[in-house]
């Protein structure tokens, strides 16, 4: 084994010797840095890693004994009922009702995002500089059920991983605008600011549809490796009803991306690519790891989401010719008047329709069919707001028989 030469440990805490490094073998890039004072090594042993922490300038040299792959086998009791010979036994399969949403067509939401993450609540590590704690922008999706953008115990797309590692929301965007194009399932996409520092908030609106009636949301935590607060497909509808106000404590998820185990931790892939899971007090099961608090049956929350019920319409009347817009959603004719505000007005963009659907009505009479688009950029400091989202007309159902 190497001996690694490192200084700035000497006489500090262990949690105080900065940005642990994680190494899948012995072979270690030899870094002159002085400020990577814990090297994490992954010694493969038969059935069996080995994790060994070194502060040289510690004069700690810790092994774990982790991840144990040895799988055992074990034998599982079947129940045995014993029937008379007259009755078969059914088997019943679970049958998944989907929730039909059959409140007014629109409604439309506040969503405030608070951020929890003080040095008091979570002193372990807690980022002061370069950067200090902070959260990213807030991306948020109004879909329906067969979406999602990120889910627990799935893996992440690369647009979940861009945005979890790296705050980089482009490619997460194009995926949820694709899904938004080729199967119908997004109504919407919008954004928060970010928010400077580790308590704070931000604040958005957003509409739902009652086709598209589940809300998620992604946060990053700045800094971290590919960690993120997140809220996976909230039905805000409930029944006939939209919710009036709803509140959710967050807590950190791992995107299964990067293989850091604090906040400031160096990039390292994490190969082959986890799924996502949830970062509790005990697991990643590790001393070295910025959430393990293994005082704690819990961690506290570390930002919630309100969101509050603004109002919700009927669908509009559609006897009527579209009103025409341009690219932006802003009504051709009408000129945007100046903001009693000196910020800069943010129009609403729309996508392009979706092709017309089919039609749908009983044979013989005439039927509807529909025609959707959806939010590009949501409207801010009076901007143009945005145009209708569906429409439908009148046609002969062409599946008679
Ligand atoms: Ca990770």
């Amino acid at each position: 084994m190497k001996t690694i030469s490192q200084s700035k440990c000497t006489g500090q805490p262990r949690h105080r010797c900065s940005t642990p490094q994680l190494f899948h073998n012995s072979t270690l890039p030899f870094s002159n840095s002085t400020e990577n004072s814990f090297i994490w090594i992954l010694t493969p042993v038969k059935n069996m890693e080995k994790l060994m922490i070194v502060c040289s300038s510690c004069g700690v040299v810790h092994w774990l004994a982790g991840l144990i792959l040895t799988l055992v086998g074990s034998i599982q009791a079947m129940p045995v009922t014993i029937m008379p010979a007259t009755i078969m036994p059914v088997t019943v399969e679970p049958v998944t009702v989907e929730p039909v949403c059959l409140a007014d067509t629109t409604a439309k939401y506040s969503l405030t995002f608070t951020g929890m993450w003080s040095q008091a609540a979570f002193p372990k590590q807690y980022p002061i500089h370069r950067p200090p704690a902070q959260w990213s922008p807030l991306i948020g999706v109004t879909h329906s059920s067969d979406y999602h953008i990120w889910q627990q115990n799935e893996f992440a797309s690369n647009g979940v991983r861009e945005f979890s590692e790296k705050g980089e929301a482009w490619t997460l965007m194009k995926e949820v605008e694709a899904a938004g194009e080729h199967i119908q399932s997004v109504y919407g996409l919008f954004s928060a600011p970010a928010v400077v520092g580790g308590m704070g908030q931000m604040t958005s609106e957003f509409e739902v549809f009652s086709r598209h009636s589940f809300l998620s949301l992604m946060v990053r935590i700045v800094p971290s490796p590919d960690w993120f607060l997140g809220v996976d497909s909230l039905n805000l509808c409930e029944g006939d009803h939209w919710k009036e106000s709803v509140t959710l404590d967050l807590y950190p998820y791992d995107a299964g991306t990067d293989s850091g185990f604090t906040f400031s931790s160096p990039n390292f892939e994490t190969i082959p690519q986890d799924k996502v899971t949830q970062i509790t007090s005990s697991s990643p099961s590790h001393p070295a790891n910025s959430f393990y608090y293994p005082r704690l049956k819990t961690l506290p929350p570390m930002g919630k989401v309100t969101l509050k019920k603004i109002k919700s319409n009927q669908i509009f009347s559609m006897l009527m010719e579209p009103t025409q817009f341009n690219q932006t959603g802003q009504e051709i004719g009408n000129d945007i008047e100046d903001s009693l505000t000196n910020s800069t007005p943010l129009d609403c963009e729309v996508s392009v329709w979706s092709p017309w659907g089919l039609c749908q009505g009983k044979c013989g009479d005439s039927g509807v069919r529909h025609r959707t688009r959806y939010i590009h950029l949501q409207p801010a400091n009076n901007g143009v707001v945005c145009p209708l989202l569906e429409e439908e007309k009148k046609c002969i159902p062409d599946n008679c028989l």
